[in-house]
């Protein structure tokens, strides 16, 4: 059972598709005290949900904060990440699910401030909330999902592996990685083009000199069953002859300032400005521009920066400099020198940036502040709705950084930048749940990790892990050191893993599928699957993966072996150097190896393991 409770939302999110009515007099699981809701829980209640944050997969005892937020250090500390994801499950003495459908910023205390108070907390009281209640954990998440409708189903061949990096320059180094997979006899389905492709960082250009010939070069690796797929970043340069630019200026197509300019804002072009993906036109408009690469043969995407990042704003900039110029050198200490250096760093991804510019969108127009979660929602949509037209519907692969719940039926999303360590595996795997139950199925993190520099160890345990999740990339920052599964010298156990993963794909695309069209979990904690164990509920490492599979993966440097808790009699699944060999396990803890490049896995039923092949376009 749904029940809708409304406190004058300013527009419609687009989160929910289901048009029930308010639920007058019904009674709220939370107590209401000013803007803030109130639950006490007990010692045993968990609460699950909030999709893409830090910590574990029961998510009591922190404070996070839904802000979508371009923070490239993932850290314990944090509150908030790229995404908005505002659906709480509290697994209780009363078990029901909570969403609290606003477009800002709202506070999630679970646990943190008193251990047995929950409370949430709007910034701005313009919001309706969901309370979802069902006889069990999955069917609450089932009958959410429900409600904001069905999860992005992208084509068979996205689920392949895919080599990314920041420096990749020209044309080149692309075909140089393909080259080097291909002589490895790694199978790889997709090489991401990072924003070096473009010219001076313009969306939907190519750079003349480093990519003179996109065409051929998407053609010629897509005969050999690879795809290109380019990043497009949400500002679009300011450059009078640049037909994008001109058009969105003369159109009013970009966010205002209160006087009704473009508001101009520092990013990867330089000068820039924001498309206002908030209105359905501007949207439009925008998404029609990835024609000009599609035209060239690219079937997919991935859109960056959409929280929208924000360097600098020039109104901030001057603001800083007049500060900068006030300050007497001479007089400098301890004191003042740090508040000197926070004047400049204070500029990045600023509130008050936030606050001064609007939206023209449906509802009238919006200061960003109050709808900032959205934004990168409807890129999403924008570039979503352009694609099914362009590529054909279900052809096209999308995913974004930035989301919102809504979002989650128009691409995928992949966690931003994490860093080459190993805390950072056991983190995506404990952001996968979360995810899912918001309805974020197609995810997956930077294997290796984003920033930092990786190791083969790392990365070897990285992808045991990844091979399981939907999207399966490997991306790493500009100057960072290389680590394609080609990049540590001995190619082997990175091959094993790797065509494991295409063994495998049947199944996990059949689960993914399934999870879409029946609105289930794709990655559940034990806890969802065995609600009568009070053992699994404290499992927080180790994922359900449909229906007939665990995994229980290595995460920590030098370990060799892990204890995995198995909540029934299970088959373990172990790949060695290529080779498949089985052991059937009885319910309970057991202590289990696993050598660097073995991948162990445990099955409930047989899972079938398909030929291995070059890419997904030698599946079946
Ligand atoms: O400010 O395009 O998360 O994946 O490689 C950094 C460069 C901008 C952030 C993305 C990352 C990407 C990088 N981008």
């Amino acid at each position: 059972m749904i029940q809708r409770f409304s406190y004058s939302p300013i527009l419609s999110t687009g989160a929910v598709v289901k048009d029930l009515p308010i639920s007058d007099g019904a009674p709220l699981p939370f107590t209401l005290d000013g803007q803030t809701f109130t639950f006490h829980m007990d010692e045993k209640t968990r609460v699950y949900g909030l999709g893409e944050t830090v910590r574990g997969i029961n998510k009591r005892g922190w404070i996070y904060e839904s802000f979508c937020t371009d923070d490239p250090n993932h850290n314990e500390g944090k509150r908030a990440l790229y995404g908005a994801h505002n659906f709480i499950l509290i697994d209780g003495k009363q078990k029901f699910g909570a969403f609290f459908d606003t477009p800002s910023k709202i506070t999630f205390d679970l646990g943190y401030t008193d251990s047995d108070i929950l409370t949430v907390t709007p910034e701005s009281f313009a919001l309706e909330v969901y309370i979802v209640t069902a006889d069990s954990l999955k069917a609450v998440v089932r009958e959410f999902r429900s409600l904001i409708g069905k999860s992005y189903l992208p084509p068979r061949w996205a689920f392949g592996y895919g080599q990314s990096r920041w420096g990749y320059v020209t044309e080149q180094d692309i075909r140089e990685c393909a080259d080097r997979y291909e002589k490895a006899g790694i199978p790889i389905d997709m090489i991401y083009l990072d924003i070096d492709y473009m010219d001076r960082f313009k969306d939907f250009s190519v750079s003349p000199e480093r990519f003179p010939n996109l065409r051929k070069l998407s053609d010629d690796l897509k005969s050999r069953g690879i795809r290109l797929i380019p990043i497009i970043d949400a500002a679009v340069k300011v450059e009078e002859g640049y037909g994008v630019y001109d058009e969105g200026h003369e159109k009013g197509y970009f966010c205002k300032d209160e006087n009704g300019e473009d508001f101009v804002v520092g990013v990867w072009p330089g000068r820039s400005v924001l498309p206002d993906f908030l209105n359905p036109e501007a949207a439009k408009w925008f998404g029609e521009k990835y024609k000009a690469l599609t035209d060239l043969g690219i079937e997919g995407f991935w859109n960056d920066m959409n929280e929208p990042a924000l360097f600098y704003s020039e109104k901030g900039l001057l603001h800083s400099f007049e500060e900068i110029k006030k300050m007497d050198i001479s007089q400098l200490n301890a004191l003042s020198f740090f508040g000197a250096r926070d004047v400049l760093a204070r500029l990045q991804n600023n509130d008050d940036d936030y606050k001064s510019f609007y939206h023209n969108t449906p509802s009238g127009k919006l200061r960003h502040y109050d709808v900032h979660n959205l934004y990168g929602a409807y890129m999403t949509k924008s570039a979503h709705d352009a694609l099914e037209e362009l590529c054909g519907e279900g052809n096209s692969l999308i995913f974004s950084r930035a989301s919102y719940i809504g979002a989650h039926r128009w691409g995928g999303v992949w966690t931003g930048d994490n860093a080459s360590w190993w805390g950072h595996i056991l983190q995506s795997l404990q952001q996968m749940p979360g995810l899912n139950m918001c309805g974020f199925l197609f995810s997956g993190s930077d294997i290796g990790g984003f920033g930092s520099n990786c190791t083969r160890d790392l990365l070897l345990r990285w992808m045991s892990f990844a091979l399981f999740t939907p999207l399966m990339r490997n991306h790493a920052a500009a100057g960072t050191r290389s680590q394609e599964a080609y990049a540590f010298g001995d190619t082997e156990a990175f091959r094993h893993i790797i065509t494991l993963r295409y063994r495998l794909l049947p199944y996990l695309y059949d689960s993914f599928r399934y999870a879409v069209e029946n609105d289930e979990m794709y990655f559940r904690p034990l806890r969802f699957d065995y609600e009568d164990d009070e053992v699994a509920a404290a499992v927080e490492d180790q994922l359900m993966v449909g229906d007939r599979l665990m995994i229980a993966p290595i995460y920590t440097q030098n370990a060799e072996a892990r204890h995995v808790y198995l909540p029934e009699k299970m088959t373990q699944v172990r790949m060695h150097e290529g080779d498949i060999s089985t052991e059937e396990l009885n319910k309970g803890w057991h202590y289990v190896s696993v050598p660097l490049g073995d991948v162990v896995y445990f099955t409930i039923q047989d899972v079938e393991l398909a030929e291995p092949v070059r890419n997904t376009s030698e599946l079946d």
